[in-house]
C-alpha cells in the first residue's frame, strides 16, 4: 500500500461530547466539569444549589442542539408560528420535566446517585418560575409543552417578573405574604438576548405631520418615557420530540438613550436614579386571581410586554426579508384573557404610524392575525381602565381606539337599526360613570375568532357576556376545552402510577392520552387492582409523611384524603368544604360513637393579599383544624389540615394523592377549572357541580363514577331570580344551623364571636354563592362518598375507570383543536443538526 494511505486496522475511539452524550458516564462527566467551571466550586465547597445548577446546565447542554436547530428551521423554512400572549406563565420546575423529555431522567438519577448524592433533593432545589397565579397562567404552560411536543412551531411572550407569586406562609392560621426571590440564586434555564432588546413609549402626547414620502398626514407619538424591553429565552423542549420552542419573557431596562438631555445637562445623578423608575415596570407579578385592579403600573405591564412581542414578531419578519403585508400568515396571535388585549391597538399603531399602513389594511391584517381566550364569567374580572388613566398613559391608543369604536359602532346601526341600548351595551367606551375602555370588547372586536374553555363556559358567553357580540359575529365563536400535560402532571408526579399503566399497556399513552382506555380492560384483573390500590396508599403514606415534617400532625394514609388545592375564593367554596367537615364534627360531638368513614380533610391555595374575605376562610380552615384534630372525642377519625404556599411543586406532590377532588364551585362561575383534570388523571374521583370542565369530566367517566350534587346553572338563575333568601335554608335544616352557629359562636375561636362575623353574615344575609342553597345536597352526597370508600375495591375500580376515561383532557387535545379551527398551523418536523464538529 501506498505510505499515505489510511490503514484500517487503528479502531476508532468514540468519545461522547460531554454536552450533548447521554450515558450515565458522559452525564456524570459533564456534571463535574460544571460544578467546577460553571458554578466555580469543587465538592468541599459546593453547596446543594451548585449541584442542582451543575445538573441544571447539564440538562441545558443537552437542550441546546435541538433549540437551535427549531429555531434555525422555523427561521429558514419562514414557518407559520403561533404567538402565545400570557401576562402569566406559571411553568414549575424545569429540570424534572427536561429530563423526561429528554428521556434520561433514570439516566441522570443513576449519574447522581453514583456520585453520592441525592437526586430528588436536587429537583426539590429549584425555585420554581411562579409567574402566574393560578389556572390561567398554568394554562399557558400546558399549552406550551403539548405545542413543543406536537412540533407545532410557536412561541410563548410575557412578562420576566422579577418577583412572581408570594410565597405563603401561615401564622396564628392567617395568611402571610412573603416576597418570592426566585431570582436570588440565578437562573440557568433562561438566556439573555439584550442585543434583541426593543423599546416601549409610555405617555406624552401625539401630534400629526405631514409623511413627506406619501404624502399623506400621519400621527406622530411623543412620550414622556421609553422603556427598554430586554427578552430572556428559555427553552420549551418536547416529550421525546427535537423540537424545542422559545418562553420569550421581557424584562423592563432603562433607555438610556432617553434621557440624553439630563446626562448633557450636568445632571448625571438624576439621570441614573431615573433609571430605577423604568425597572420597577416588572418588578412584581399582580397577585389578584380574577379581581381586576385598574392600576396603572398594570396598564404599563400589559402594553410593556405586549409591544415588545410585537415589535419583535416584526423585526422577526423583517430579518427574513417577509414583508409586512404578509405578517397574518406568518403569525397566529392567541390573547389568553384580555390581559394582552391592548394588541388591537398596537398593532394597528405599529402598523400604521411606524410603517406607513393605511386604515383598512392595518385593520385586515390586525384582524386576521388576532384571537380571543376569555377565562372567566366574573364580572370582577372583566378589565376596564378608566379613560383618564389611559389617556395619561396611551394617548395614542386611545385615539387609535375611538376610531375602532366609531366604525365599529357604524357597523352595528347598519345592522341593527335604531337599536341605541345596543350601542351603549357594545360600545369600546363604557359611558355610565367615569368613562371606561371595555378591554374584552376591544379583544372582541379586533379578533376573527372568540373562544370560552369548556363547553359550558363558551355557551353561557354566548348567552350572557358576550351575546351582544354572539349575535353579530356568530362565527367567530367557538369552545376549547382546557386540557393539561400528562407529562408534568402523570410521568413526572406519579412515576410508580406511569410505570404500573406502562406495564400493562406500553408508554404509548404518553402522547396519545386517549389510550388510556386501554386499562379498562384490566378493571376486573383483581391483582392489577391490587397494584393500583397499594400504589395509592404509598402515595398517601409520603403525603403524610410530608404532613407530619409540615403542619406537625399525624394523618392516616389509610384514611379517605379529601382534597381542596386551588386558589381561595367564595365562588370556589372552600368554606362549604369547611361547613360539612364542622357537620361530621357535630355528628361526633352529639354521639362520640357514630359510625365515621375516617377522612383527612386537606386544603391548599392563596388568597389574594387584599382579599378579606378568603383570607378569614383559611383563618377558618386552621382554626376548625386546631379544635377537630385535637378533640379526642374525634379519635382521630377527622383531621384537617391546610397545607400552606400551593404552588406547582405542591401540586404535583397532592395531586396523585388524592382519594377525593372536591371541584364545588357554584355551578355557572368556574370558567373550566384544570385542577380538577389533573387529580381525575391520577386516580382521584370528583365530587362535584355541573359548572366548567366538571360536565365534561363527568360525561367522560360515566355519571356512575362521579359524585354529582348541586343546583344546575339554570336553577342557580331561576333561584335568583325568583328572590334568593338564606335565612330560609337557614332557619329549616338543623344540621345546617348547628354548623353556622358553631361558628358564629365562638366554636372555633376560644369564644370569640367577633372573629368569623364577617363571613358569617355574609353567609346569612347574601350568600351569593349559594352555599346554603347546595348545603344539603352536597352533605348528603359526601354521606354517599363516606358510603363507597368503605368498599375498597370497588373504589379502585372507579378510581381506575376516571383515569382511564381522562383522554379527552389532554392539553394535546386541546392545541389540536386551536391548530385546526383558529390557528390554522400545521406541525413541522425537526432534523437534528450538527454543530459541532466532534473530535475536531
Ligand atoms: C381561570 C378560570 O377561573 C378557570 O376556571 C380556568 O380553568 C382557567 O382560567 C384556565 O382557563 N381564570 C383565571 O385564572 N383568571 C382570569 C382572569 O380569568
Ligand atoms: N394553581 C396551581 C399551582 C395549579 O397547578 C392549578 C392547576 O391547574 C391551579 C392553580 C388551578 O386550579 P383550579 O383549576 O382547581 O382552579
Amino acid at each position: 500500500t501506498a505510505p499515505n494511505q489510511p490503514i484500517e486496522c487503528v479502531p476508532t475511539i468514540v468519545v461522547e461530547d460531554d454536552r450533548t452524550g447521554l450515558s450515565v458516564e458522559t452525564l456524570k462527566r459533564a456534571f463535574q466539569d460544571n460544578l467546577f467551571y460553571i458554578q466555580g466550586k469543587f465538592a468541599k465547597i459546593a453547596t446543594q444549589n451548585d449541584y442542582y445548577m451543575a445538573l441544571a446546565y447539564t440538562v441545558r447542554d443537552r437542550l441546546l442542539r435541538r433549540w437551535l436547530t427549531t429555531a434555525e428551521t422555523y427561521t429558514h423554512q419562514g414557518v407559520r408560528t403561533v404567538a402565545y400572549l400570557s401576562a402569566e406563565f406559571l411553568m414549575g420546575p424545569h429540570l424534572g420535566n427536561n429530563l423526561i423529555s429528554l428521556g434520561i431522567y433514570d439516566e441522570a438519577k443513576q449519574a447522581i446517585g453514583e456520585l453520592g448524592l441525592d437526586f430528588d433533593a436536587l429537583l426539590e432545589q429549584e425555585e420554581e418560575p411562579g409567574l402566574g397565579n393560578g389556572g390561567l397562567g398554568r394554562l399557558a404552560a400546558c399549552y406550551l409543552d403539548s405545542m413543543a411536543t406536537l412540533d407545532i412551531p410557536s412561541i410563548g411572550y410575557g412578562i420576566r417578573y422579577e418577583f412572581g407569586i408570594f410565597d405563603q406562609d401561615i401564622r396564628d392560621g392567617w395568611q402571610f405574604e412573603i416576597t418570592d426571590k426566585w431570582l436570588r440564586y440565578g437562573n440557568p434555564w433562561e438566556i439573555a438576548r439584550p442585543e434583541w432588546s426593543v423599546e416601549v413609549k409610555l405617555g406624552g402626547h401625539t401630534e400629526t405631520y405631514m409623511d413627506e414620502m406619501t404624502s399623506r398626514q400621519r400621527v406622530r407619538w411623543v412620550p414622556a418615557e421609553v422603556v427598554m424591553g430586554i427578552p430572556y429565552d428559555t427553552p420549551i423542549l418536547g416529550y421525546k420530540t427535537n423540537t424545542a420552542t422559545t418562553l420569550r419573557l421581557w424584562s423592563a431596562a432603562a433607555a438610556e438613550s432617553f434621557d440624553f438631555a439630563a446626562f448633557n445637562s450636568g445632571d448625571y445623578f438624576r439621570a441614573v436614579l431615573q433609571k430605577t423608575v423604568s425597572e420597577t415596570l416588572t418588578k412584581v407579578l399582580y397577585p389578584n386571581d380574577e379581581s381586576f385592579q385598574g392600576k396603572k403600573l398594570r396598564l404599563g405591564q400589559q402594553i410593556f410586554f405586549v409591544s415588545c412581542s410585537l415589535q419583535d414578531m416584526i423585526l422577526i419578519l423583517t430579518r427574513q426579508g417577509i414583508p409586512l403585508d404578509q405578517f397574518h400568515e406568518k403569525f397566529a396571535i392567541q390573547l389568553n384573557d384580555t390581559h394582552p388585549a391592548i394588541a388591537v391597538a398596537e398593532l394597528m399603531r405599529l402598523l400604521m404610524d411606524e410603517h406607513a399602513f393605511e386604515w383598512d389594511a392595518a385593520w385586515s391584517i390586525t384582524q386576521k392575525t388576532l384571537a380571543y381566550t376569555n377565562h372567566t364569567l366574573l364580572p370582577e374580572a372583566l378589565e376596564r381602565w378608566g379613560l383618564g388613566l389611559f389617556g395619561t398613559l396611551l394617548p395614542r391608543h386611545l385615539e387609535i381606539i375611538y376610531e375602532i369604536n366609531s366604525r365599529f359602532l357604524e357597523e352595528i346601526r347598519l345592522k341593527f337599526p335604531g337599536d341605541n341600548d345596543r350601542l351603549n351595551r357594545m360600545s369600546l367606551i363604557d359611558e355610565a360613570g367615569e368613562r371606561h375602555v371595555r378591554m374584552a370588547h376591544l379583544a372582541c372586536v379586533g379578533s376573527h375568532a372568540i373562544n370560552g374553555v369548556a363547553a359550558l363556559h363558551s355557551e353561557l358567553l354566548k348567552q350572557d357576556v358576550l351575546r351582544d357580540f354572539y349575535e353579530l359575529y356568530p362565527e367567530k365563536f367557538s369552545n376549547k376545552t382546557n386540557g393539561v400535560t400528562p407529562r408534568r402532571f402523570m410521568v413526572l408526579s406519579n412515576p410508580r402510577l406511569t410505570k404500573l399503566i406502562t406495564s400493562k399497556i406500553g408508554d404509548g399513552w404518553i402522547k396519545h392520552l386517549d389510550d388510556l382506555r386501554k386499562l379498562e380492560a384490566f378493571v376486573e384483573d383483581a391483582d392489577f387492582r391490587q397494584q393500583w390500590r397499594q400504589i395509592k396508599f404509598d402515595i398517601k403514606q409520603d403525603l403524610a409523611d410530608y404532613i407530619k415534617q409540615a403542619n406537625g400532625i399525624d394523618v392516616d394514609p389509610a384514611s379517605l384524603f379529601d382534597i381542596q388545592a386551588k386558589r381561595i375564593h367564595e365562588y370556589k367554596r372552600q368554606h362549604l368544604d369547611v361547613l360539612h367537615i364542622i357537620t361530621l364534627y357535630n355528628r361526633i360531638k352529639a354521639n362520640p360513637d357514630v359510625d365515621i368513614t375516617p377522612r383527612t380533610f386537606i386544603f391548599g391555595g392563596k388568597a389574594a393579599p387584599g382579599y378579606y374575605m378568603a383570607k378569614l376562610i383559611i383563618k377558618l380552615v386552621n382554626s376548625v383544624a386546631d379544635v377537630v384534630n385535637n378533640d379526642p372525642d374525634v379519635r382521630d377519625r377527622i383531621k384537617v389540615v391546610f397545607l400552606k404556599d400551593y404552588n406547582v411543586k405542591f401540586a404535583q406532590r397532592v395531586y396523585p394523592a388524592a382519594d377525593l377532588s372536591e371541584q364545588i364551585s357554584l355551578a355557572g362561575k368556574e370558567a373550566s377549572g384544570t385542577g380538577n383534570m389533573k387529580f381525575s388523571m391520577n386516580g382521584s374521583l370528583t365530587i362535584g357541580t355541573l359548572d366548567g370542565a366538571n360536565v365534561e369530566i363527568r360525561e367522560e367517566v360515566g355519571a356512575e363514577n362521579f359524585f354529582l350534587f348541586g343546583l344546575t346553572t339554570p336553577e342557580v338563575y331561576a333561584l335568583k331570580a325568583q328572590g334568593y333568601n338564606p335565612w330560609q335554608y337557614y332557619n329549616s335544616n338543623p344540621e345546617l344551623k348547628a354548623a353556622i352557629d358553631r361558628i358564629a359562636s365562638g366554636g372555633f375561636s376560644n369564644g370569640d364571636t367577633n372573629l368569623f362575623n364577617a363571613l358569617v353574615s355574609t353567609l346569612l344575609y347574601k350568600d351569593d354563592y349559594l352555599l346554603l342553597a347546595d348545603y344539603q345536597s352536597y352533605v348528603d352526597c359526601q354521606d354517599g362518598v363516606s358510603r363507597a370508600y368503605r368498599d375498597q375495591d370497588h373504589w379502585t375500580r372507579l378510581s381506575i375507570l376516571n383515569s382511564a376515561r381522562m383522554g379527552k383532557f389532554s392539553s394535546d387535545r386541546s392545541i389540536r383543536e386551536y391548530c385546526k379551527d383558529i390557528w390554522h398551523v400545521k406541525p413541522v418536523a425537526i432534523e437534528l443538526k450538527e454543530y459541532v464538529q466532534a473530535g475536531a
